[in-house]
């Protein structure tokens, strides 16, 4: 039998942890011959629902699952882990102004990182899902020196996937016949789902759709803004489908993208596409043996290049603002 991978999950009360937990253990992060450690960070008040994850978890005796820890210290949850799921966040509540938002989730991730650096496995692997997403990673990031940058990501792939289904309804064709769809930048309104590389039964996507006003004026926004649809319809923010993407970029940053394929994640930048160094933005990426690269050489049209650039300005200035606030 393998050595159990340890998987710390914070935010594990809450409602993407409960979508996301189960799967974890069942074998769906990992792969059904990978034993898993979880390890559930949680603030104090909220011990106890997480303890009551747990007790249900325990009642499914899920085969692979060896054992589950509860803390609200980082130091301990952190302690081991080989896979970081990066879930618990502050969210805005109302008049809170950006700055507010972004002190606040300093707070929670500069300690995080911290922890992480001090005390999870050499092999760690860092993907942040907690808003804003790809600014607490850069924090994370930036709070742990000793970690090689490149293992804090933080997640698009809930776009990609949103992404994925409109088009498919458009054209009619099987999800299972797109490949090389790409979301850009921040997760947030700004960002760029792209088509122009993205293929549908090996042709490109662009043309078999060949409605440049369906893309500006429907695909792009309702891809951008259907985190809030959900809320208005659902009353409730996206969860299993947020679990669902988290479980995908884990699975395929481990177990690698199909020949032909890639798939987006937010990465910290190495400067590829024009998109400053260090900024953690989204990239059409190819996996292999536990190691992800940012596909090179797509051409950018104008129209690319244009929302590219305005969700890449986006994370600049988040970056500001948290460099302003002493959190890098
Ligand atoms: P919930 O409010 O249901 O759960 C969050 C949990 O995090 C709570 O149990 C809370 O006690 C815990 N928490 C807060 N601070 C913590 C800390 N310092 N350490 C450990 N745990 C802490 O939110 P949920 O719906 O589960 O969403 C979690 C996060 O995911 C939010 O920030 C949300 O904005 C974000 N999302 C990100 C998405 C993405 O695509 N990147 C999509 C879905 C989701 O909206």
């Amino acid at each position: 039998p393998r050595t159990p991978v340890t998987v710390t999950v914070t935010g594990a009360a809450g409602q993407i942890g409960y979508a996301l937990l189960f799967r974890i253990a069942s074998g769906q992060l990992l792969g059904p011959d990978t034993p898993v450690r979880l390890k559930l960070l949680e603030i104090t008040p909220a011990l106890k629902a997480a303890e009551g994850t747990a007790m249900e978890i325990d009642d499914c005796a899920f085969p692979l699952l060896t054992g589950i820890d509860i803390s609200d210290d980082p130091n301990v949850a952190f302690d081991g882990a080989n896979v970081a799921l990066l879930v618990g966040a502050r969210p805005r509540t109302k008049g809170m102004e950006r700055g507010d938002l972004l002190e606040a989730n300093g707070g929670i991730f500069k300690p995080q990182g911290r922890a992480i650096n001090d005390h999870a496995a050499d092999d760690i692997k860092v993907l942040v899902v907690g808003n804003p997403a790809n600014t607490n990673a850069l924090i994370a990031r930036a709070a742990a020196p000793d970690v090689p940058a490149e293992r804090f990501t933080a997640m698009t792939r809930l776009d990609h996937n949103r992404a994925l289904t409109q088009l498919s309804k458009k054209t009619g064709a099987p999800l299972s016949d797109i490949t090389r769809l790409t979301i850009w930048g921040n997760h947030s309104a700004t960002q760029y789902p792209d088509i122009f590389h993205a293929e549908i039964a090996g042709k490109n996507a662009a043309e078999v759709v060949n409605d440049e006003t369906w893309l500006a004026e429907e695909f792009i926004p309702t891809v951008a803004k259907r985190g809030a649809a959900v809320i208005e319809v659902r009353g409730a923010s996206s969860a299993a489908s947020a679990a669902n993407a988290a479980i995908d970029h884990v699975h395929t940053w481990v177990n690698g993208t199909p020949e032909g394929d890639w798939t987006s994640m937010a990465v910290p930048s190495d400067g590829s596409y024009g998109v400053p160094e260090g900024l953690i933005s989204s990239f059409p990426v190819t996996t292999e043996d536990g190691a992800y690269e940012i596909v090179q050489g797509l051409e950018l049209n104008a129209f690319s290049r244009t929302r590219i650039d305005a969700s890449v300005a986006e994370l600049a200035e988040e970056r500001e603002a948290v460099r302003g606030l002493g959190l890098l």
